[in-house]
């Protein structure tokens, strides 16, 4: 199992780990983990994908299975964005997974800096293939000769598609499941217009559901922003993302990408149309895309030492309603009971489920469902049998509640409302709490080395940000800008200075060391 290179943290499973007692426990329970989050937190994302079910390891490193746990969240944020792009008039498609070398290079300019990254098919059994060909990596160059076809004239504008893929990238630092993997799941889109008006809108309009992806249904704030000129995508003309961050390593992750591709690519591309004036004009292109590390963010914000904490609105399975019946009471009528609570659940829209296994306790199922971190459980003992209610236990704190049967719905739509909002507000608070704002270097390294993200005054030069990548440079890897934020606090004109060079600076950005 796993790959044969070195692993730093939190890629590969490990065969061992955890004390004496914590082994017992497990051999008590075939459950639990044996790494702490706030102790080894590489160590127990790899366990807590696996154990909760998300992921299985795979003979090829950086690469994953995603089990139906996992793909039933990627499932539910692709319904909600799918239908929010269609209402955008934005269209789906699906175009090869086959690059040709030709095609590839055409765009050699932005390619030349990734190529080590590009897979190629190079036989067919046991033939060379006369012409090696590369799975892609994105699909600018896939899509955009046709883009130059199908766009002549105005009426041909705008032209947008979408498609729901896999891509391939070879990466060789530390594969991390879902948030570095050498095939990923994203959508990608790719649109065409007349004018830059129209492009810069779509980009917005894309980030802002990209910024509802994470803090509505995942519960992880973000922070909207424009990407500097370095960390912007090369090939485009501005890069903008929303970020999150994780408290545990100190890291910065980049969520989600809208770009304005300006007319570069229609420059290399010759995508041209008549305009109303006849005139020959080059369309204004975005790209944008959000990919399957989202679920990745997720697990590393709001897990916990018990496992996986889904959040109600991405969760497939929001209660699990489990009997516990005692020696002398009547089992039949509690089970009978769960079914009946899960079927109300169910006619109400809500995702509920009985475990009416009889090979496993309750305990055990507690810890089970808990690992895979649902977010309501509802326990129907004899005691709540016989007063016709239920028991409800909250997986983010563990508050209990009695539920009389009446108010089943209601209450239970509350609780879950109430979850999502907990999950979100206490996801902000610990992001919040680590934002730290730095005026000077001293200021800046200091908070670097307390896992910060920086909020500093900064002069936007390119060099002074590689400066600041050379002299962060470590073990830990380099501090980068991670955006400008949209929302900019006061930046007295001309008084405040560059926390990096000294120089006037003219913009706040955030900073950190990120994935
Ligand atoms: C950059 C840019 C862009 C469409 C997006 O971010 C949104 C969706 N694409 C992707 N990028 C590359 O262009 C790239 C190219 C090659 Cl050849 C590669 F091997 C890796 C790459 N990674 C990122």
């Amino acid at each position: 199992m796993g790959g044969s290179e070195p692993k730093k943290s939190g890629g590969e499973p490990k065969k061992s780990g955890g004390g004496v007692k914590k082994k017992e426990v497990k051999k008590e329970t075939g459950l639990g983990l044996t790494n702490k989050k706030d102790e080894n937190f590489g160590e127990w994302y790899s366990e807590v994908v696996v154990n909760g079910e998300m992921i299985e390891y795979y003979d090829i490193s950086g690469c994953y299975i995603l089990r139906p746990w996992a793909m039933a969240v990627w499932e539910i944020m692709q319904k909600f964005f799918d239908a929010e792009i269609k209402k955008m008039k934005i269209k789906n498609c699906y175009f090869p997974l086959f690059v040709s070398p030709a095609v590839l290079q055409k765009e050699k300019d932005h390619i030349e800096g990734f190529a080590p990254e590009v897979a190629w098919v190079t036989k067919s059994g046991q033939s060379e293939l006369e012409v090696p060909i590369a799975i892609r990596p994105t699909s600018e160059t896939v899509m955009y000769p046709y883009y130059s076809k199908w766009i002549r004239g105005h009426r041909d504008l705008p032209l947008k598609l979408n498609q729901w893929c896999n891509v391939v990238r070879w990466e060789f630092s530390n594969p991390t499941p879902f948030i570095r993997s050498r095939e990923f799941l994203w959508q990608e889109g790719h649109t065409a217009f007349a004018t830059k008006e129209e492009a810069d809108t779509e980009v917005l309009e894309i980030l802002e559901l990209y910024r509802r992806i994470y803090e509505e249904f995942l519960a992880i704030p973000v922070i909207k922003g424009k990407k500097s000129e370095l960390e912007k995508f090369a090939g485009g003309f501005y890069t903008t993302s929303v970020e999150a961050f994780i408290p545990n390593t100190g890291r910065g992750i980049q969520g989600a990408t809208s770009h304005c591709l300006g007319q570069n690519f229609a420059k290399m591309f010759e995508i041209n149309f008549e305009n109303e004036k006849g005139e020959k004009s080059m369309v204004w292109q975005n790209s944008w895309a959000y990919s399957s590390r989202t679920i990745g963010v997720m697990i590393m914000v709001h897990g916990d030492d018990k496992g996986l904490v889904l959040p109600p609105r991405v969760a497939s399975l929001q209660v699990v309603v489990v009997p516990v019946p005692y020696k002398d009471a009547d089992t039949q009528g509690i089970f009978d009971a769960c079914s009946a609570t899960v079927d109300t659940l169910c006619k109400a829209g809500i995702r509920a489920e009985a475990d009416l296994r009889d090979n496993y306790s309750p305990g055990w199922k507690y810890s089970h469902w808990e690992m895979k971190g649902v977010p309501l459980r509802i326990e129907i003992g004899p005691k709540d049998f016989a007063n016709n209610q239920v028991r409800a236990v909250r997986r983010d704190n563990s508050a209990k509640t009695d539920i009389p049967h009446a108010e089943l719905v209601e209450k239970v739509n509350q609780m879950l409302e109430d979850i999502q909002q907990s999950l979100f507000v206490a996801a902000k608070e610990k992001r919040d709490a680590c934002v730290q704002v730095a005026r000077t270097w001293e200021e800046f390294v200091e908070a670097l080395g307390q896992k910060k993200m920086i909020l500093a005054p900064w002069c936007d030069e390119e060099e002074v940000e590689k400066d600041v990548k050379a002299r962060t440079k470590g073990e830990m890897g380099a501090a980068k800008s991670l955006c400008s934020p949209f929302d900019q606090p006061e930046l007295p004109e001309g008084r405040t200075k560059c926390f990096a060079s000294g120089k006037p600076a003219n913009k706040w950005s955030y900073w950190g060391r990120s994935y």
